[in-house]
């Protein structure tokens, strides 16, 4: 039974290759570049990864795109290969967040939001010193996703060190990368959505030790400012006497407990809540959405791109108070990577959905040439700075794909 199972799916699977291959030729691995056969030396990989020179530099908004910091390298005694870094956490920088004049009281790793993008591969020895400036007046910390032990995980249930770094301390946090795929770091302080949205985090980009295909690369991540905080207040539990208590219990303890509304309650509770003190604390949200840092900074600096050419872009939410954000491009389909832990795409769209710290890798090319929209598919996001321009370049490319001009 295993066996015919195992033959009839093994037919199945050599059809839809067949099938993938010849109807969407688009998407084919070979179109996006050659795997080299030889092992590679760490220098070319790092070349390829168009690894910054100047480790110290501020990216803007646009070279924030290209610019992937892989550390100061060396080698330990086992000859594996070392990649440190040194994140300054600065309080109350003044953060240039639009065009039309809005300036974020930021918090920032280096001096920018987002932080710098921290690019390792599988297997190094990673080392991220964090600074918190003794000019600061909360302690800080550097959460990275991905696997490592608890004492460098950044959070303060544990009571390890580097979970709460005070101001004028620093800690090294040390783990070996591991699984290749993209993801947020961010500072995970309490209250958390204050130490995220005031600007501490990050992508970090594991590249798989066998090179990705070769193709133009690209950084970009979604955030979001929420520039009235101090008026809004701080997310936490709503003081429990805003609440109906009831002192009668089943059990016959002197317990209090919450008592549950019957359905009718339940729908009228919206109103009484408005009308009690619950209902004057303002919800938190954002008044600027951007990808980069900057609001519409692609429809002022459009991206140039090249019909024919395979790009690829790793994409990080780190949008707090909003459930989920997205991104959307037109024109054109993607390849789309969950978390980007696999070789193996998930599945071919134009929209992706993400919620809070989720991200994944986006791999795409241009058939036609002209200018085309990218932006999150809300809205409100839109309208408040989440919108970019690709400006594509070039002849339309020879494909079984057509169109009219
Ligand atoms: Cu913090």
């Amino acid at each position: 039974m295993f066996r015919q199972n195992a033959c009839f799916f093994a037919l199945v699977l050599s059809i839809i290759l067949l099938f993938s291959s010849t109807v969407f030729p688009l998407f084919n691995q070979s179109t996006y570049g050659q795997v080299p056969a030889t092992p590679i030396s760490r220098e070319q990989y790092d070349k390829i990864k168009n690894c910054a020179t100047d480790l110290s530099k501020k990216p803007t908004p646009t070279e924030y795109l290209t610019y992937f910091n892989c550390g100061h390298v060396s080698k330990d005694e086992s000859g594996r290969t070392v990649r440190q870094f040194t994140l300054i956490v600065q309080e109350h920088q003044k953060i240039p967040i639009s065009y039309e004049g809005h300036i974020f009281d930021g918090w920032t790793f280096n001096g920018t939001i987002p932080g710098p993008t921290i690019r390792v591969t599988e297997g190094d020895l990673v080392r991220i010193r964090v600074i918190n400036s003794a000019e600061n007046s909360h302690p800080h910390s550097l959460h990275t996703h991905s696997i490592h032990y608890a004492k460098n995980d950044g959070v303060s249930m544990g009571g390890y060190p580097g979970g709460a770094i005070a101001p004028g301390r620093s800690f090294t946090y040390e783990f070996i990368a591991q699984p290749y795929g993209v993801y947020p770091y961010h500072c995970h302080m309490d209250p958390i959505a204050d130490h995220i949205n005031r600007g501490l985090y990050g992508m970090m980009i594991i590249d798989p030790k066998e090179p990705r295909p070769q193709m133009t690369e690209m950084a970009m991540l979604m955030n979001g400012y929420d520039l009235n905080y101090e008026q809004e207040g701080h997310v936490s539990l709503p003081p429990a006497s805003e609440f109906p208590i009831s002192q009668q219990n089943d059990t016959g303890s002197n317990m209090t407990h919450v008592s549950l509304p019957s359905i009718k309650e339940k729908e009228t509770a919206g109103g009484e809540q408005k009308a009690g003190s619950a209902g004057d604390r303002k919800q938190r949200d954002n008044e600027i959405y951007t990808v980069n840092g900057k609001a519409f900074e692609y429809m002022m600096n459009p991206i140039v791109l090249h019909t024919g050419k395979p790009y690829r872009i790793y994409l990080v939410n780190m949008l707090e108070f909003d459930l989920v954000n997205s991104f959307h491009m037109h024109g054109t389909m993607y390849d789309y990577y969950t978390a980007g832990t696999d070789e193996t795409s998930d599945y071919t769209t134009d929209i992706v959905t993400l919620s809070q710290g989720d991200r994944g890798i986006m791999e795409f090319k241009y058939l036609f040439p002209g200018t085309y929209m990218f932006h999150a598919h809300q809205t409100e996001f839109t309208d408040l700075g989440w919108m970019g321009l690709f400006d594509v370049r070039g002849d339309p490319v020879n494909t079984s794909r057509t169109d009219v001009t």
